[in-house]
């Protein structure tokens, strides 16, 4: 049976990725951080959790990294943990280069060291582009990274450190350059989910505005379980590559608030305004993918494009509001930390 580890398995790409290895059968572990507040409502929501041996880790400490890979012995690491917030990598730069930046490193090294054949799945980003595009207005392979935050000069360090362990040492290390990709479970605070929640809220009574900051910003935007397939191709190359993912299709995010009122019936000009403070030091303006190159040889493609993500995102969160206004739990916010985790965890696995 093929094990894989899995880290940031809390986060929305780490539960879909987990729900779809397990369907293939894997043995899957995932590092989580402890927090104060458990985390786990993903996994729970996609009903994956039990499947899952849960290592408690951090990115900025190696010792817990060798731990997990230890522990796991894993035949593919997924590294998706990050600080994944670009707008909070402006507050906390230092944070992201050390998780988002170093963190790769250090799964190079123990990898290096350790001498096995670990297959490592970067989560590399279409933020590395920044303002770069080709002369299509399209961002692939060979467009030149031209980052614009502190969050893609870190990814763009774990960019290259992966290239260069990779031709360096012979290392099986390959980068995904996802563009974004939603869905019900995308954390709150990034654009797509903050709409379509005040959508939900506005349409329950809840909420009567929506502040948003810059509407301009164009984006790639696909859907989150199609991309976490697209994870898994890439390692199941041959050879270790890097790949665009991309739906090649680029909308605003004036459109996405237009299709997303007007998919719940409402009209978006009486409830959002625009709030000069949730605009960005720097921004990216516009991103647009070409996959061709994953296309042709992972034999990948998206199916859901721009109205359907929207309709699917909206309905999902219509859906939970009204639940909610009518009495019922959120059944993805829901906090139900599993009894002893720690202790059961540590137990099975010495
Ligand atoms: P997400 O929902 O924000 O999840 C991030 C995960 O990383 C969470 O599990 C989080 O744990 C964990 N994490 C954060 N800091 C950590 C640390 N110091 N040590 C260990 N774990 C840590 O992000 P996502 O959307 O699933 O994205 C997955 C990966 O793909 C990220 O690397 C992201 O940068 C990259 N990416 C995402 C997109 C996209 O559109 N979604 C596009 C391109 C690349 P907690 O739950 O404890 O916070
Ligand atoms: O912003 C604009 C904002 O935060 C998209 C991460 O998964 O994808 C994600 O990064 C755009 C930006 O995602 C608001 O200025 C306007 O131009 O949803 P976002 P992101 O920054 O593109 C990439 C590929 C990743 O790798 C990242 O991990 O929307 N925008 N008004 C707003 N954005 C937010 N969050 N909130 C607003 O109110």
């Amino acid at each position: 049976m093929k094990r894989a580890l899995i880290t940031g398995i809390t986060g929305q790409d780490g539960a879909y990725l987990a729900e779809f290895l397990a369907n293939k059968g894997y043995q899957l572990f995932g590092t989580y951080r402890r927090s104060s507040t458990p985390n786990f409502w993903r996994l729970q929501a996609l009903d994956i959790l039990q499947k899952v041996t849960l290592i408690p880790s951090d990115l900025t400490d190696m010792s817990s990294l060798l731990e997990a890979v230890t522990i796991s012995d894993p035949h593919e690491i997924y590294n998706l943990a990050a600080q994944s917030y670009v707008g909070a990598s402006f507050d906390q730069p230092m944070l992201t280069a050390e998780v988002d930046g170093t963190g790769t490193l250090r799964f190079l090294e123990i990898i290096r060291h350790l001498k096995k054949n670990i297959k490592l799945y970067q989560a590399s980003t279409s933020e590395l582009y920044g303002d770069s595009i080709n002369r299509d207005g399209r961002q692939d392979e060979e467009t030149k990274f031209l980052p614009n935050s502190p969050y893609a000069a870190a990814k763009l360090y774990g960019y290259h450190i992966v290239k260069i362990y990779r031709e360096a040492y012979g290392i099986f290390a390959s980068n995904g350059i996802l563009f974004n990709h939603e869905s019900p479970l995308r954390g709150l605070e990034f654009v797509t989910r903050k709409i379509t929640n005040a959508v939900g809220k506005i349409k329950s009574g809840f909420e009567k505005k929506l502040k948003l900051g810059n509407l301009e910003s164009a984006r790639d935007w696909g859907y989150a379980p199609e991309y976490v397939e697209a994870m898994w191709l890439i390692l199941q190359q041959s050879k270790a590559d890097d790949y665009v993912i991309s739906t090649n299709e680029t909308h605003s995010v004036q459109e996405f608030v237009e299709e997303a009122f007007a998919a719940a019936g409402m009209d978006w000009e009486k409830y959002v305004e625009v709030d000069e403070l949730l605009k960005r030091p720097k921004d990216v303006v516009h991103l647009r993918g070409d996959n061709s190159k994953a296309k042709e040889i992972l034999n990948w493609q998206p199916k859901v494009k721009f109205k359907k993500l929207v309709r699917i995102m909206v309905d999902a969160d219509v859906k939970r509001w009204k639940d909610f206004s009518q009495g019922k739990q959120f059944p993805w916010d829901a906090f139900n930390y599993p009894e002893n985790i720690d202790i059961k965890q540590r137990t099975k696995l010495k």
